[in-house]
C-alpha cells in the first residue's frame, strides 16, 4: 500500500521553510498531500486559488506531491484520503507549545500522527507573516521566497 501523508497550512503565501518540510516529507512519503486549509475568518493577502497555483508550481518537480484546499477539520481531510499522518515543521520552542497541542487534539480525535521536521536553520526564522510585512516596506525577501512568490510580491506590494 502507498504510504501518505499531509503537510497542511496557510501557504500565505508558500516560502522556502514550507518547500523545505515538503521536499524532505517528498522523500520519505510516496504521496504527500499538500493541504491549503481554508480560514474564513482570516482574508490572507492571496485566495486560495493563488495559493494553490504558487504551490502546484513549485512542488512539481517532487514528482508526488498534490496539492488540494480543504475547508474543515484537518482530521477530516485525512480520514477522506485514508492518510495516517501530518508532517509539520518545527521553527523553535515558540511553535511547540501550539503545535503539541494540535498533534494531541488531532490524535484524540482520529488516531493521526504527527511528525515534527526540525527546520533547516537557515529558515528557522522565516514566516509568511514576515515575509509579507518585509516585502510590503521594500525589503529583500528573494532568498526566502521561490521566485513565482517574488515576482508576485512585487506586483502586488508596488515593489521589490
Ligand atoms: N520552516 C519549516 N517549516 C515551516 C516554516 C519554516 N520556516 N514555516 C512554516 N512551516 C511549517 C510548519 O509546520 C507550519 O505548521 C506549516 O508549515 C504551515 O505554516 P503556515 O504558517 O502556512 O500555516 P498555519 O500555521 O497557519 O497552519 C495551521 C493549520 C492550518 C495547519 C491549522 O490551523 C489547522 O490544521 N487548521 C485546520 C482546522 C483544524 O483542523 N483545526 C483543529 C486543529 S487541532
Amino acid at each position: 500500500p502507498l504510504r501518505r501523508a499531509v503537510c497542511p497550512g496557510s501557504f500565505d503565501p508558500v516560502t522556502n521553510g514550507h518547500l523545505d518540510i515538503i521536499g524532505r516529507a517528498s522523500k520519505l512519503y510516496d504521496v504527500v498531500y499538500v493541504a491549503v486549509m481554508i480560514n474564513k475568518s482570516k482574508q490572507g493577502l492571496y485566495t486560495v486559488d493563488e495559493r494553490i497555483d504558487f504551490l502546484r508550481q513549485t512542488t512539481e518537480e517532487y514528482g508526488n506531491v498534490k496539492v488540494e484546499a480543504f475547508h474543515g477539520l484537518l482530521v477530516d481531510f485525512c480520514k477522506q484520503r485514508d492518510i495516517p499522518a501530518i508532517v509539520k515543521g518545527l521553527r523553535a520552542v515558540s511553535d511547540f507549545d501550539y503545535e503539541l497541542q494540535m498533534a494531541q487534539m488531532n490524535n484524540g480525535l482520529s488516531g493521526v500522527e504527527t511528525l515534527f521536521v526540525p527546520t533547516n536553520p537557515t529558515y528557522s526564522f522565516l514566516s509568511s507573516s514576515l515575509v509579507k510585512e518585509v516585502a510590503a516596506w521594500g525589503g529583500d525577501v528573494s532568498h526566502l521566497v521561490p521566485p513565482v512568490v517574488l515576482e508576485s510580491l512585487s506586483e502586488r506590494l508596488g515593489r521589490k
